[in-house]
C-alpha cells in the first residue's frame, strides 16, 4: 500500500497533461436538438378585385427584406419590422390606391398574418409570449403578444386621423387588426407617451417586431406546445 502511494506521487503527470485530461472529462455532451428544427417559411398570395398581395416569410431569418407595397410609409414600417424581428421578408402588393390606401394596408396585414400562421404550423416549441418596450426620442411604446390562437387586439395609441405625409395614421390599427386576426394572437399595443406620430408609429412596428421575435422563438426546453390544454 505504502509502495503504491509513493509510486503515484512520483509519477504525477505534468501540469499541461493534467489540464488536458480535466478538459476532456468536463466536456459537455452535444446539445439535444431543439423541438422542431424544420424551416419555418411560408409563401402566401392573396388576390382580390381590390388588391394583389404576395408575402414570403422566413421566421428564422436574419432581417433581410424587400418590400414594395406602393405606399412608401408602409414599406418603411415593414422594412424595420423585418430588420428588428430578424425575419426575412418579401412583400409585393398592388392595390386600388386610387381609391385610398385602406384596402392595401389591411390586405398586407392579412397576408402577412397568414404567412406567420402557416410558417408557425402547430406552434410546437415556441415561447408563445413576447414583449418589448421601444423608445424613439419622445415616443415610448409597449407591445405585448401571446400567440395563443385567440385573436384579440388592444390598441391604445390615440393619434386619431393624423396624417404622416399622405399616410393616414389610423390605418395602422386596421393593419394590426388584420394581422392579429390571421396570426391568431393576443396583441396589446400601448403608447406610453409621445408627440411625433412618425416616431410613435415607428416604435409600434419595432416593438411588434421584437415582441413577435421573442414569442415565435423556439425554446429547447419545450416538448410540444406551451399550453396545459395541449393545443394553441
Ligand atoms: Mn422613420
Amino acid at each position: 500500500m505504502k509502495g503504491i502511494r509513493s509510486k503515484a506521487g512520483r509519477s504525477r503527470p505534468p501540469r499541461a497533461k493534467s489540464c488536458e485530461t480535466r478538459r476532456v472529462r468536463s466536456a459537455r455532451p452535444a446539445p439535444v436538438a431543439p423541438t422542431g428544427t424544420s424551416p419555418r417559411v411560408a409563401e402566401v398570395r392573396r388576390a382580390t378585385r381590390e388588391t394583389d398581395v404576395s408575402v414570403r416569410l422566413d421566421i428564422d431569418g436574419s432581417g433581410t427584406y424587400s418590400v414594395r407595397t406602393g405606399i412608401p410609409f408602409l414599406d418603411h414600417m415593414l422594412e424595420l419590422f423585418a430588420r428588428h424581428g430578424f425575419f426575412d421578408l418579401t412583400v409585393t402588393a398592388t392595390g386600388d390606391l386610387d381609391v385610398d390606401a385602406h384596402h392595401t394596408v389591411e390586405d398586407v396585414g392579412l397576408t402577412l398574418g397568414q404567412a406567420f400562421r402557416e410558417a408557425l404550423g402547430d406552434k410546437a416549441g415556441i415561447r408563445r409570449f413576447g414583449e418589448a418596450m421601444v423608445p424613439l426620442d419622445d415616443a415610448l411604446v409597449s407591445v405585448v403578444v401571446d400567440v395563443s390562437g385567440r385573436p384579440y387586439l388592444v390598441y391604445d395609441v390615440a393619434l386619431g386621423q393624423t396624417r404622416i405625409g399622405t399616410f393616414e395614421v389610423d390605418l395602422v390599427r386596421d393593419h394590426l387588426q388584420a394581422l392579429t386576426a390571421q396570426v391568431g394572437m393576443n396583441l396589446h399595443v400601448t403608447c406610453e407617451r409621445g408627440r411625433n406620430p412618425h416616431h410613435i408609429v415607428e416604435a409600434v412596428f419595432k416593438g411588434l417586431a421584437r415582441a413577435l421575435d421573442l414569442a415565435t422563438q423556439r425554446d429547447p426546453r419545450l416538448l410540444g406546445v406551451l399550453s396545459t390544454k395541449g393545443t394553441l
